[in-house]
């Protein structure tokens, strides 16, 4: 997997909870990398592990107003962009529905601007951090790429757009793309401290504390919680030659009910919480579970880390 340490790859909202992973991961391999962040969600202590290195720049820019200005000077000194990881978007399913243009702008108008730069630059390859939300209310279990996509937010409609728009580059102007359908990913460095933040990080601050966790209905409700680590394999298989044009799920292939999971993040963490039942949150999806297969046999990936595991390096 090691890359000739000239390849430049640029990871847009690489200083955010899965970018600033997949920035330690592609350092690892060799390349050298930009990060693109406007830090309204990303945080400089995310990348603070690799303070010095000379192999990694760090620029302000907002990909919704473009990025062939904050990059022109990083291609200057290091040569061209070989490989984009578009993880830069609003992240909040709740405030799409607030502010759907917003979405528009920053989870469109960004992936454009991103595959704007890329044709222009004969780009080699882009990986995109699409959502299973675009799917939107499904009922047939495990949830396969070739369902019909119907997605019930403007974040869902934004990051189905998008894909889209990665389609329409890859026919009109050759440029080589795999999008990847996130489901519930967690582990470190995700932000508990948003009302719409991952129940996982929210769960593992108030148990740490012995605070009590509210789950949202009866909580059989169930998710695909996929380890950061298996994520950001998945990017960067996908951000390497080959699989153009493929759209791949990436969860682990099972599920478990939010009331499971509150139990055993109390458990993990001895603290003794109670849990108590708020109302179902509007818009919630009952049932969730990615179909795997195009992610093991395509991108070589399995999600192998157990939730238990996965849970105790949260916790950390
Ligand atoms: C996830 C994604 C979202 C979108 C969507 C597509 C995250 C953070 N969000 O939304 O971006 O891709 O999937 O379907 O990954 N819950 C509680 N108590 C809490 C917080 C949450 O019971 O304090 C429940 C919540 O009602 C839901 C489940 O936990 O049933 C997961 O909630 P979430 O906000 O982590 O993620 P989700 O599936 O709504």
């Amino acid at each position: 997997m090691a890359s000739s340490s000239s390849s430049l790859a640029v990871v847009t909202g690489g200083a955010g909870f899965i970018g600033s992973h997949t920035v330690d991961a592609l350092l690892a391999a060799g390349y050298r990398v930009c990060v693109l962040d406007d830090f309204r969600t990303g945080k400089r202590a995310n990348l603070a592990q690799h303070a010095g290195s000379d192999r990694l720049d760090i620029v302000m820019c907002d990909v919704s107003h473009g990025i062939f200005a904050a990059l022109a000077p990083i291609t200057a000194k290091h040569g061209p962009v070989e490989r984009i990881v578009h993880l830069a978007a609003q992240v909040s399913v709740v405030a799409s529905v607030a502010n759907p243009l917003v979405d528009m702008q920053v989870n469109y108008g960004g992936t454009l601007h991103v595959l704007e730069y890329a044709r222009a630059h004969a780009v080699k390859k882009v990986a995109f951090a699409s959502s299973a939300a675009v799917y939107g209310d499904v009922t047939e279990m495990p949830v396969r790429e070739d369902l019909p996509t119907r997605p019930v937010s403007p974040y869902g409609i934004h990051k189905l757009a998008s894909e889209l728009a990665l389609d329409y580059y890859g026919s009109v102007h050759g440029v080589a793309t795999t999008a990847l359908r996130f489901f519930n990913v967690y582990g470190p460095r995700q932000d508990p401290t948003s009302p719409y933040s991952g129940v996982i990080s929210i769960f593992a601050d108030r148990a740490r504390a012995g605070r009590t966790l509210t789950i949202f209905g009866d909580g059989q409700q169930t998710r695909d919680f996929v380890y950061v680590g298996d994520v950001v394999r998945a990017l960067v298989a996908a951000v390497g030659d080959g699989n153009d044009r493929l759209v791949a799920n990436v969860g682990t292939g099972s599920e478990i009910t939010v009331l499971e999971l509150a139990r055993t993040v109390v458990e993990l963490c001895g603290k003794g919480s109670t849990i108590e039942h708020a109302p179902t949150r509007g818009g919630e999806i009952l049932k969730s579970r990615a179909r795997v297969d195009l992610l093991r046999d395509r991108l070589g990936v399995v999600a192998q880390t157990k939730l238990v595991d996965g849970l105790r390096a949260t916790l950390a």
